[in-house]
């Protein structure tokens, strides 16, 4: 006979909170039934339990293929309480109800993802079938049954059955719950197999496991709603980045802190050595590298302090006392006395201490811990109606052949500026110009539609620490018309190139020049794409205002033009092969 208030099937792969569930539902008077290894989990905790054979009459079969397939347990979920027909029969066989039914499945994704991969017949025995029958029974019949497939909805559904009555509501927010998981389940099925038929990444039929993570305040805006959905296959893993971040301090994260954070994460991470990463809007303005973290955090700040203040600051590296101080203390450099203000620290990890130090930077700061980003594999947005996807943009220098095509070779600095320079201005929304020096950013041009006014941008903000800077230029928008006649940069200074050469970077290499100012003799520029034009335009401006050495990856029909421009001005020009387009 069932317990007083009931039957609960148990069937878990994941048996986290298991004991706990099992306590508390046979204190609220239900009899459990339960497979296997759930079945010995529960006996160990001292709470009797019932073996599924003493239901369905067949042992479990077939290494467990058939455990729980038998009218006993499917009958028993799928009668409706309410249709004396359907109580009749089950009577007649003999099967009794089961109200509340606990099912995870066996980790499918985790086991295939394993490296190296297992064979494939471990795999195959990885799909799991009565699981999902089950899931899927009790979710159908949620009006009389309650399904749990998450050990996060364990405690609630105690305190419901514990009150009394499970909700209807309740019910069928798990119901809904439940087709997710067992939908998610079979599409990672899915994409496996089709990886094994030779399909390789993405599969046709992409499954992106998405969980539920956090409900936001507001989205962009205060009148868009939002939600945080993790990504279940990195979370199943055990992976890093932003959407495994243990938050140790501050105000409730919001939908674009979560954007922020993961640009500067993702930017930071991206470098091997010790280094400062600030990010605004997405895009780094301040970038440094240094053995010494707290230099480097200066540094990245002195980059464009303006843009800084009220920035996201991340490091590679864990932040000790002393760093946490300068973070709580560090005056603006632009008057040398407001605080500087953060939104979001986020780090590998924090001294005991250090944490402390920044805990007392405001109320509102919120510190972030994270294991770094992984190689993420794809990346997908959202368009009206659709998907995009695409593997991830996890090029590095180190992966690319820096190319010297310039009658002037770089010189060792150089190039390792340049190297410096390519691996921010990938992480730039195009049209990008970084411009680099000693490890540093000194300013960068972003999201222009032209390529010169990023250029001058970015030109501009280097200002007067640019001397000895690289540019590199990332763009590479259609290189077709445009004037190849030489045009002075005091023509493209302080207002926008006479734009009849079309799209490209035009704008954001103006823009990034601007910045460097006269100090920027020295300096080594990157551009994320190539320059679709030179003379007069972004490669005669960098050239004109003395850097040193330029990147981009070339490819363009009037590639000669800026191999000869960088001749005229005896500057090191070096191709990549490679662009870096963020759009
Ligand atoms: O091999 S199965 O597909 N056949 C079944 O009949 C069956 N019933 C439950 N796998 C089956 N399960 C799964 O066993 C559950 O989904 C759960 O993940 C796992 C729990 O097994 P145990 O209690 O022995 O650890």
């Amino acid at each position: 006979a069932a317990g007083s208030k009931g039957r609960a099937l148990l069937s878990v792969s994941d048996k986290s909170g298991l004991e706990e569930l099992a306590k508390g539902l046979a204190a609220a008077g239900y009899e459990l039934v339960s497979t296997g290894g759930s079945a010995k989990a529960i006996e160990a905790a001292g709470v009797p339990v019932r073996k599924v054979e003493d239901l369905t009459g067949f042992p479990e079969m077939l290494d467990g293929r058939v455990k729980t397939l038998h009218p006993g347990v499917h009958g028993g979920i799928l009668a409706i309480r309410s249709n004396p027909e359907h109580m009749a029969a089950i009577k007649q066989h003999d099967i009794s109800t089961i109200d509340v039914v606990v099912v995870n499945l066996y980790p499918f994704r985790a086991t295939v993802t394993k490296s190296p991969p297992p064979p494939f017949a471990d795999g195959v025995e990885n799909i799991d079938i009565g699981g999902p029958a089950m899931i899927r029974a009790a979710a159908k019949n949620h009006g009389d049954v309650t399904v749990v497939v998450d050990p996060a909805d364990y405690a609630e559904l105690l305190t419901q059955l514990t009150a009394g009555e499970v909700s209807e509501d309740f019910r069928k927010r798990m119901a809904w719950k439940a087709y997710q998981h067992t939908a998610s389940y079979d599409s990672q099925v899915a994409e496996w197999l089709w990886g094994q038929v030779g399909g390789g990444e993405p599969a046709p039929e992409m499954s992106v496991p998405m969980k539920l993570a956090q409900g936001l305040r507001y989205g962009e805006n205060p009148h868009q709603a939002a939600a945080f959905y993790t990504d279940g296959s990195l979370a199943e893993a055990g992976k890093g980045g932003i959407a495994t971040a243990v938050q140790h301090h501050g105000k409730e994260m919001s939908y674009n802190n979560y954007l922020d954070a993961d640009a500067a994460y993702s930017c930071c991470c991206d470098f091997k050595e010790p280094t400062c990463v600030i990010v605004k809007h997405t895009n780094p303005c301040g970038v440094a590298t240094r053995d010494d973290l707290l230099e480097a955090y200066r540094l990245a700040v002195i980059a464009d302090p303006v843009s800084a203040f009220g920035g996201i600051v991340a490091f590679n590296r864990p932040v000790d006392e002393k760093l946490a101080r300068e973070l709580r203390e560090y005056r603006s450099p632009t008057d040398g006395e407001t605080r500087m203000f953060y939104e979001i620290v986020v780090a590998p990890g924090y001294t005991p201490e250090g944490l402390e130090v920044l805990k007392g930077k405001s109320k509102a700061l919120r510190i972030l811990e994270a294991a770094p980003r992984p190689p993420s594999g794809r990346s997908l947005r959202q368009v009206a109606g659709g998907w995009l996807m695409q593997g991830a943009d996890d090029l590095s220098p180190e992966d690319i052949t820096f190319t010297v095509v310039s009658e002037k070779q770089p010189t060792e600095q150089q190039l390792s500026d340049l190297r410096f320079a390519w691996r921010c201005v990938k992480h730039v929304k195009s049209n990008a110009i970084t411009v680099a020096k000693d490890n540093k950013l000194l300013g960068m041009g972003s999201g222009q539609p032209n390529r010169v006014k990023s250029t001058q941008i970015a030109m501009e903000k280097a200002g007067e620490d640019i001397k000895g800077a690289v540019l590199t230029n990332a763009t590479a928008a259609a290189a077709a018309g445009g004037a190849a006649s030489c045009c002075p940069l005091s023509r493209l200074q302080g207002k926008e190139h006479a734009d009849s050469k079309g799209e490209g970077g035009v704008k954001s290499t103006q823009i990034a020049m601007e910045k460097a100012g006269e100090d920027i003799k020295g300096a080594v520029l990157a551009s994320d794409a190539f320059f679709p034009f030179s003379w007069g335009d972004s490669v005669e401006m960098a050239c004109q205002a003395g850097v040193a050495a330029i990147a981009h990856p070339g490819g363009s029909i009037r590639d000669q033009d800026a191999i000869d421009c960088c001749n005229k001005y005896g500057v090191a020009l070096v191709t990549t092969g490679v662009r870096h387009f963020k759009h």
